[in-house]
């Protein structure tokens, strides 16, 4: 058995060598481990005169409490090394410069969006929102559209499955946002719709998505003169031009009666001097108006619907419908 002072030197020197925290636990059991040296000391007591014993514990002890202080500078100073390697590892250099920020843009169309609203806005109108599922009823029974028409078919709408004993589909106009606006507002109402709206139709001027406003007035004396009005003044403030005419062509739409087309005419500019298709609109359906829970009798008025998609491309000058759904940069770019 060696002394105690020759056990304590020799830990000392391996244990402060050491720099791993699991081969320090390990080294530790050779001195206080079970089986240790400093433990066979202790164990060698009991054989000690009683005169004796309390110094040597003392001894053992003092032994025993270098071994421990030298184990925990030794921990310390481990984890220490650990920590600081790890902070120099996750280190941040926050003086390098930025990655920089890619800037995105208002698409084209809801650019359109946005300047319809506002400009209704300042003229009174108030702006709906509503489900783009729709059920039956709103989307097409309560416009006047009759069961049979083409409209309704499978061929021309998407209709969603569904349990319910109504048939559900995603709305083919913006119009069911108006009929449920007008169930819930009472006279005068003067309201837009504008959003997305499906129908089965895909080419290069048609897309199964695209975006409609529609427009409706309704009071106890309004005309088709008001229609004009408001609509002129419209176009003329979407185009930023008072140099536009507008013209009512006779039409047949199920939800108003008597229906027109609406044409504008540019006065100069690349379009100028060509009529214009812009939109659909008339005077609203009495049975419309009782779907509105109004009496027709007592309540006329007028409703429109304009494509943004069309609005959009006569404004820019953009020729094919496509390239709004493309997703090329270098067209959206255009209108950052
Ligand atoms: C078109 C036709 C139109 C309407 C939409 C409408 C809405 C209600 C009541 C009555 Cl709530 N009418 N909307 C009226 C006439 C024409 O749009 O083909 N537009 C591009």
């Amino acid at each position: 058995m060696r002394s105690l002072a020759e056990i304590v030197l020799e830990a000392e020197s391996t244990l402060s060598v050491i720099d791993d925290l699991a081969l320090l636990e390990q080294a530790k059991a050779k001195y206080l481990g079970k089986t240790g040296e400093l433990t066979e000391h202790m164990k060698g007591l009991g054989k000690v005169s009683a005169e004796d014993r309390p110094r040597l514990g003392q001894e053992i002890n003092l032994a025993k409490e270098k071994i421990e202080s030298v184990l925990n500078a030794q921990r310390d100073s481990i984890q220490q090394r650990k920590l600081a390697s790890k902070l120099a590892e996750e280190a941040i250099d926050v003086t390098l410069p930025g990655r920089g920020r890619s800037r995105g843009g208002i698409h084209p169309v809801i650019r359109t969006w946005q300047r319809v609203e506002e400009i209704f806005r300042s003229i009174g109108f108030d702006v709906a929102d509503g489900p783009e599922i729709e059920t039956d009823w709103f989307n097409f029974t309560a416009l006047n559209q009759p069961d049979n028409h083409p409209a309704r078919s499978m061929h021309d709408t998407f209709y969603v499955e569904s349990e319910s004993e109504e048939p559900l589909l995603l709305r083919t106009h913006t119009s069911p946002m108006q009929v449920r606006y007008a169930r819930m507002h009472k006279p005068p109402i003067k309201v837009i719709a504008p959003g997305k709206t499906y129908r089965v139709d895909s080419d290069a001027t048609h897309s199964p998505m695209f975006h409609q406003v529609e427009g409706l007035w309704i009071a106890d004396n309004i005309s088709f003169a008001d229609l004009k009005g408001v609509y002129t003044d419209f176009l003329r403030q979407f185009f930023e031009t008072d140099d536009l005419e507008v013209r009512f062509r006779p039409s047949f739409f199920p939800f108003t009666e008597p229906s027109a087309e609406i044409d504008m005419r540019f006065g100069s500019g690349p379009l100028k001097g060509r009529w214009l298709e812009i939109s659909g609109s008339g005077q609203v359906h009495p049975t419309v108006v009782r779907n509105y829970g109004l009496d027709p009798e007592q309540y006329i008025g007028f409703a429109f619907g304009s494509g943004l998609e069309r609005l959009t491309m006569l404004r820019y000058g953009i020729g094919d419908l496509r390239l709004f759904y493309e997703g090329d940069l270098r067209f959206l770019k255009q209108f950052a």
